[in-house]
């Protein structure tokens, strides 16, 4: 297979890189690996000095963190456009993507979906005060999201882009979470983009299933 992505069924960053691929409509091979195991094979360690998923791999060129992915995927191949082409638009495109790995990941995924969902679903401790931190911090980030959305069915308006792309699994993790899920609905803008991306054949594609496989 000259395609691979190295990735974590679980990880939201994952997910995002899957969806671009899916999107872009581009075979690959799926290589399951959880980033937070003990003991990560040498092999993992030299493609990803920071022990993060995902690490793409086309041929012999191999490629970690997930925006320079998306893109490159974008880039790269064959396949409908995921990024807009004036200055502007592309502006905005890394502003939201940025905004999302800087303050959005955090509270949506690590604080309320770890805690609220993951941990309890595989019997881990939840940590109640990291919990309520990100349900706390949560409501901004999402106003400014909100804000930043254009009219029209997309983030950036009529057209799909990797914004959309970037933000959805983030967004559906952080409303597995009941009080996640109403306050994204404060934002009805949000709320009816979130059902579209939720329809999408990409998204149902990849959405990952929280039942424990072993
Ligand atoms: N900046 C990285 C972040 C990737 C990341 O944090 N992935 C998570 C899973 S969603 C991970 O591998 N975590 C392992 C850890 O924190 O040790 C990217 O954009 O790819």
């Amino acid at each position: 297979m000259i395609l691979s992505l190295i990735g974590y069924r679980y990880s939201v960053y994952s997910w995002i890189a899957k969806l671009a691929l899916v999107e872009k409509g581009i075979v690959y091979e799926w290589v399951e690996t959880d980033p937070f195991a003990a003991d990560l094979p040498d092999q993992f360690l030299t493609l990803s000095p920071f022990k993060r998923v995902p690490v793409l791999q086309h041929a012999d060129f191999s490629l970690y963190e997930t925006v320079a992915i998306t893109r490159y995927v974008d880039e790269a191949f064959a396949g409908p456009d995921l990024q807009p082409s004036t200055p502007v638009d592309r502006a905005r495109q890394s502003q939201i993507l940025s905004i999302i790995d800087s303050y959005a990941y955090w509270p949506f995924v690590r604080q309320v979906f770890a805690q609220g969902v993951f941990a309890p679903q595989f019997g881990e401790r939840v940590d109640p005060d990291a919990l309520a931190a990100g349900l706390k911090t949560a409501p901004a980030i999402l106003h400014v999201i909100a804000a930043l959305k254009r009219d029209g069915p997309w983030m950036l308006g009529s057209a799909i882009t990797l914004a959309d792309i970037h933000l959805y699994p983030m967004l559906a993790y952080l409303a597995m979470v009941p009080e996640g899920a109403e306050m994204i609905r404060q934002y009805p803008g949000l709320e009816h983009w979130r059902q579209d991306m939720a329809a999408r054949p990409a998204v149902m594609e990849t959405v990952p299933l929280f039942t424990d496989p072993d």
